[in-house]
C-alpha cells in the first residue's frame, strides 16, 4: 500500500510540469529545519526546491538550479547552520590566508597542498595550477601542489574506489611533501566523508611539527561521517573532533559552511564544487595580495571577494533563456543516443573537461556521451603526470583528438558547444567553428567578454555559424586574474546546468535522485541502500539484500556473498550496470531479477518501467 501511495503522490505532482515554476522563501529555507530529513547530513539531503526537477521543462530546470545555487549565499538565520558569509567562516578564511601568506613570503622548504577525491580533487588541481601560474608570472617559485585520489587519471575519469583508501591518501601526501619542513595541507571533502582525505588529515595531526591541516567541507562538524574505515582506528568524525580541539589554538582549521542540499541529491560536484572553488580562490587571492601588493588581509576584503562571486552567479543566471536552450539541445542529443562535445580555449575549457568527466559517475553515462576538449591539450592542462593519451581514447583531450576521433562521425543530432573568451585567438575559434559546421548545424557558443567590448567582424561571423551564442558580459573594472576566475565559475555553472539538465531530460533522474548510480565506493553503496529504502518503503536489511542480489545477479544470496565485506561488493559493482534500478524494480514489484531485467530493457526510464509494471 505504501508503494502505491508513493507512486500516486508522484502522479499528482505532474501538474507542476505545465504550471509556472516559482520558489518561495519557505521552500528555500525548508532544508534548514531540524525536522527535515534529520538522519542525513546536509550534503546528502534532497533539496525541496528540485523535488520535481525530473518533470520540469528546460527553463524550469535552469531556474531551479539558479535557486539552489543562490542558497550558497543565504545569510545565517538563527543558529542552525553557519553559512559562507558567517563571521566564523570569514574569520577562519582570514587565518588560513595568513598561513598561506607566510609561506608565500618565505617559500623555502614549504608547500601548500590541496587535495580531494573526484570533483574535490579536480578543483584542488585547478586551484593549485591557477595560483602557481600567478606565481610564475611574478617570477616567484611555485608553492602549490595537489593530490587527487587515483592520481592524474582521476582528473579526467571516474576513479571512485581510491576515495575509500586512507593509506593511499597518506602515502600520496607524504610523497608530494618529501623534504619539506612546513606544509599547509588543505583537504577538501564536501561531505566530510572521504577516507582518502581522512588518512591525510590524520598524518598531519600526527606530525604537527611539519603539517598544519585545513579541512574544507559543507556539513556541520557533528555530521562528519562516523562509519568505521577498514584498517583504521579512526573515522572521519574522529579526525574532525581532533581538528576542532586544535583549532582553538590555530593548529588546525575547519572551514565548513552549509550551502544547502544539492539540486541532484548528493551531487557535490555542483554546489560543493562551486563553493570549494569560491572559498579557496578567495583565500589564495587575498594571501597573494598581502604577500605581493601589501594589501592587508581583512574580513572586509574577504567579504568583498565573496560578494563578487555572488555577482558571478547573478551575471551567469541572467542568461536563463540561453542556458535553457543549451540544456534543451544537449538533452535532445542524449535522448537519441547522440553526443555532446565541449570545445574550449584557455582555463574555462578545463571546466569543460571536469564537467564531462563527472557524467560517468553521476549519471552512469558513457564517456562518449559528453566529452570535453581543450585547445592545447595536456600543454594547457599542465598536470603533474604529463600527457595521459596512452591510457586510452577517453584521455585524449586536445582539439586535434576531437578532429580525428569525433568530428568525422558528427551529425545534426550531436550538440557541439564552443567555449571561449575575448582573450582567446578568435581566428582559431572561427576555424574550428567552420569545420564543425560542415558536419552539424547544431553548434552553439558560450562567449565571455568584458563590458563595452564591441564584437569584431570575425566574432559576428562565428555567431552566424552558431545556432545560439550565450554572450556573458563582465565588468571591465575586474583585474585579469579575477576575470579568469569569474569566467571559470560561470562556465562551471553553465556546463553543470547543461549536463545535469540534459540527463534529467534523458530520464535519468527520479524526483531529484539519481537512481542509476554506480555503487563503486562506500559512500555510494550507502547512498544506494538509503535510496532503495526511501523509494520502496522497505526495511534497510531487505533493501541491502536486494541491492546485493542485483549486484551479483542472483535471485538467492550465497554464503560466499553474505560473508564478503563491502570492499568486495564495490569491486564487483565496477563491472555491473543498472544495479540500483534493478533492485528497485524487484523491491517494488516482487518480480525476479530476470523479469526486472527484461522490463528495464523494454523501458530504460526507471520511473516509467515501474509505473508500467504496476499498472
Ligand atoms: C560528486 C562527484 C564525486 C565527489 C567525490 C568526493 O558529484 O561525482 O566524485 O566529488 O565523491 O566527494 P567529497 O564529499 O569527499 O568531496
Amino acid at each position: 500500500e505504501g508503494t502505491n501511495s508513493f507512486w500516486q503522490e508522484r502522479t499528482d505532482s505532474c501538474t507542476m510540469a505545465g504550471s509556472d515554476w516559482t520558489c518561495d522563501v519557505s521552500t528555500m529555507r525548508e532544508w534548514e529545519s531540524p525536522d527535515y530529513e534529520p538522519s542525513l547530513p546536509v550534503s546528502e539531503k534532497s533539496n525541496p526546491l528540485t523535488r520535481d526537477i525530473d518533470r520540469a521543462s528546460p527553463n524550469h530546470i535552469v531556474r531551479m538550479l539558479q535557486a539552489c545555487d543562490s542558497q550558497m549565499f543565504q545569510e545565517e538565520e538563527g543558529t542552525t547552520y553557519q553559512r559562507l558569509l558567517s563571521d566564523n567562516v570569514v574569520i577562519t578564511m582570514m587565518e588560513v590566508a595568513e598561513r598561506v601568506e607566510l609561506i608565500l613570503k618565505d617559500p623555502q622548504d614549504s608547500l601548500v597542498v590541496l587535495s580531494g577525491c573526484g570533483t574535490s580533487g579536480r578543483l584542488a588541481f585547478l586551484i593549485a595550477s591557477t595560483f602557481n601560474r600567478a606565481l610564475r608570472q611574478l617570477k616567484q617559485s611555485s608553492v602549490y601542489s595537489y593530490t587527487i585520489a587515483g592520481g592524474d587519471r582521476a582528473l579526467l575519469s571516474s576513479q571512485e574506489a581510491p576515495e575509500d583508501d586512507p593509506i593511499l591518501g597518506m602515502l600520496s601526501l607524504k610523497k608530494v611533501c618529501e623534504g619539506k619542513k612546513r606544509v599547509l595541507f588543505i583537504g577538501i571533502s564536501c561531505g566530510l566523508s572521504a577516507p582518502f582525505v581522512a588518512g591525510q588529515l590524520d598524518l598531519c595531526l600526527q606530525h604537527p611539527e611539519v603539517y598544519t591541516p585545513v579541512l574544507i567541507g559543507f556539513n556541520p562538524a557533528h555530521q562528519a561521517r562516523d562509519e568505521p574505515i577498514p584498517g583504521c582506528t579512526f573515522t572521519f568524525h574522529n579526525v574532525v573532533e581532533r581538528m576542532q580541539e586544535l583549532s582553538k589554538s590555530q593548529m588546525a582549521f575547519l572551514i565548513n559552511p552549509s550551502v544547502g542540499p544539492e539540486a541532484i541529491s548528493g551531487s557535490s560536484r555542483m554546489k560543493g564544487g562551486s563553493a570549494t572553488k569560491i572559498l579557496l580562490e578567495v583565500i589564495m587571492s587575498v594571501a597573494h595580495a598581502a604577500a605581493f601588493s601589501k594589501t592587508p588581509i581583512t574580513s572586509k576584503g574577504i567579504l568583498q571577494h565573496l560578494k563578487a562571486s555572488e555577482k558571478t552567479l547573478d551575471i551567469t543566471y541572467s542568461q536563463t533563456e540561453g542556458i535553457s536552450g543549451l540544456v534543451e539541445a544537449a538533452g535532445k542529443s542524449l535522448r537519441c543516443g547522440r553526443r555532446v562535445c565541449y570545445l574550449g580555449w584557455g582555463s574555462p575549457a578545463v571546466l569543460g573537461l571536469i564537467d564531462a568527466s563527472e557524467c560517468n559517475p553521476t549519471f552512469g553515462a558513457a564517456f562518449e556521451d559528453i566529452r570535453g576538449f581543450v585547445n592545447g591539450g595536456y600543454r594547457e592542462l599542465n598536470n603533474s603526470e604529463g600527457p595521459l593519451n596512452s591510457l586510452g581514447p577517453e584521455f585524449c583531450i586536445a582539439h586535434e583528438d576531437f578532429v580525428h576521433q569525433v568530428l568525422p562521425s558528427l551529425n545534426d543530432q550531436d550538440t557541439v558547444l564552443l567555449i571561449y573568451t575575448h582573450s582567446d585567438d578568435v581566428s582559431e575559434v572561427m576555424k574550428m567553428a567552420r569545420r564543425v559546421r560542415e558536419k552539424t548545424s547544431n553548434l552553439h557558443a558560450v562567449y565571455h567578454h568584458v563590458d563595452g567590448d564591441t564584437a569584431t567582424a570575425l566574432q559576428e561571423d562565428i555567431n552566424k555559424l552558431c545556432l545560439s551564442t550565450l554572450k556573458v558580459s563582465w565588468p571591465s573594472s575586474a583585474s585579469a586574474s579575477s576575470l579568469h576566475m569569474q569566467w571559470e565559475l560561470s562556465t562551471k555553472l553553465v556546463l553543470n546546468a547543461v549536463s545535469t539538465g540534459a540527463h534529467v531530460l534523458k530520464g535519468k533522474i527520479y524526483q531529484n535522485y539519481m537512481i542509476d548510480l554506480q555503487v563503486t565506493n562506500s559512500k555510494l553503496y550507502r547512498r544506494a541502500t538509503r535510496l532503495l529504502q526511501k523509494l520502496s518503503g522497505r526495511p534497510e536489511a531487505q533493501c541491502e539484500e536486494t541491492l546485493l542480489k542485483a549486484l551479483y545477479r542472483v535471485d538467492k544470496l550465497t554464503p560466499d556473498i553474505t560473508s564478503s565485506d563491502m570492499t568486495a561488493h564495490i569491486l564487483t559493482a565496477r563491472n555491473t550496470t543498472k544495479v540500483v534500478p534493478l533492485a528497485l524494480v524487484c523491491l517494488l514489484t516482487g518480480c525476479s531479477l530476470e523479469e526486472a531485467k527484461s522490463h528495464l530493457e523494454q523501458q530504460p526510464i526507471v520511473r516509467e518501467a515501474v509505473e508500467a509494471f504496476l499498472t
